[in-house]
């Protein structure tokens, strides 16, 4: 496996940005991430974990150990009681709005930036390998327009034998690929067998963070610790002027409304914050079905 290209080097040079961004499809930043909030909000990720019984008795909830036996996978009923209450935090939605990160977005844009409402939490434990998130484009969940970014963002130190994330880079120019029916996250994988890019992937510290086109093919690593959870966030990002759909303005998988979500917060800042500005909404799933093609 190749190893991320860092582009620290570019983050002040916004052309610079641009171009490495439309050659590699994806960019790797360390340090880019403020600390003090992603302690926050594993933190209180994590007490939600321990609440459901999902963490080891007598274990430090920060460190994120799951209770011998025990494996929830994501979209199952037990998983999403713990997933909804993540999805009440008004920190999991502030964390995506982080200046530093917009700072880059806007940059790399060229234009303010338009965070996507449906902000998405992972947790993945270890001994589920067969669930992790197979090859995929994120397009085909996003739609809108092509120059989507994803960020995806380890809570914590992620090596990546505890299941980081591999991209493809350079896959983001060739359209969008053929999909079959798979386990693991968003329930499609691409083959890949035979297409000619290289695997690329990193140990994460904490405070780096990983973006890539909608178009970039990737995947997550396997979780293959014997018993620590994988803690991460993916936030998707676009030109305010861009084409986008309802979907990325509502809450991931729909189980709660804004109204739900929003309950007890400190404040509005980030509530309803794309109704404040017109956007340019449109509905492009017919152009995808046609250009998409489904296996079995
Ligand atoms: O974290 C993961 O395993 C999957 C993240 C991802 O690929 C995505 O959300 O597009």
């Amino acid at each position: 496996m190749l190893e991320f290209r860092l582009s620290n080097d570019v983050l002040d040079d916004p052309l610079a940005l641009q171009s490495r961004a439309a050659d590699e499809g994806y960019l790797f930043f360390k340090g880019l991430i403020d600390r003090d909030l992603l302690h926050s909000l594993r933190r209180q990720i994590l007490a939600l974990c321990a609440d459901a019984g999902w963490l080891a008795p007598d274990s430090d909830p920060y460190a994120g150990i799951a209770a011998p036996g025990v494996a929830h996978i994501e979209g199952q009923r037990d998983f999403m009681q713990v997933y909804n209450r993540v999805m009440k935090l008004e920190d999991f939605h502030a964390f995506a709005h982080q200046p530093g990160l917009i700072a880059m977005y806007d940059a790399l844009f060229g234009e303010a930036t338009l965070v996507h409402a449906r902000n998405i939490a992972r947790m993945i434990f270890p001994q589920a390998m067969e669930h992790t998130t197979p090859a995929h484009q994120d397009y085909l969940y996003i739609e809108g327009t092509e120059e989507t970014w994803t960020a995806w963002i380890p809570l914590g130190d992620c090596p990546q034998t505890l299941g980081s994330l591999a991209v493809l880079p350079g896959s983001h120019r060739h359209g969008m690929y053929p999909v079959y029916r798979s386990l693991g996250a968003g329930g499609h994988r691409i083959d890949t067998e035979g297409l000619p890019f290289e695997w690329t992937a990193s140990d994460f510290e904490e405070g780096d963070v990983i973006t890539f086109h909608s178009l970039l093919v990737h995947r997550g690593l396997p979780n293959q610790m014997v018993d620590r959870m994988r803690l991460s966030v993916d936030y998707r990002y676009q030109g305010w002027s861009q084409p986008i759909v309802q979907g990325s303005l509502e809450p991931h998988y729909g189980q709660l409304a804004w109204s739900e979500i929003y309950e007890g917060w400190q404040s509005e800042v980030y509530q309803y914050y794309w109704k404040r500005q017109a956007i340019n909404l449109v509905n492009n799933r017919a152009e995808l079905r046609e250009r998409l093609m489904v296996h079995g």
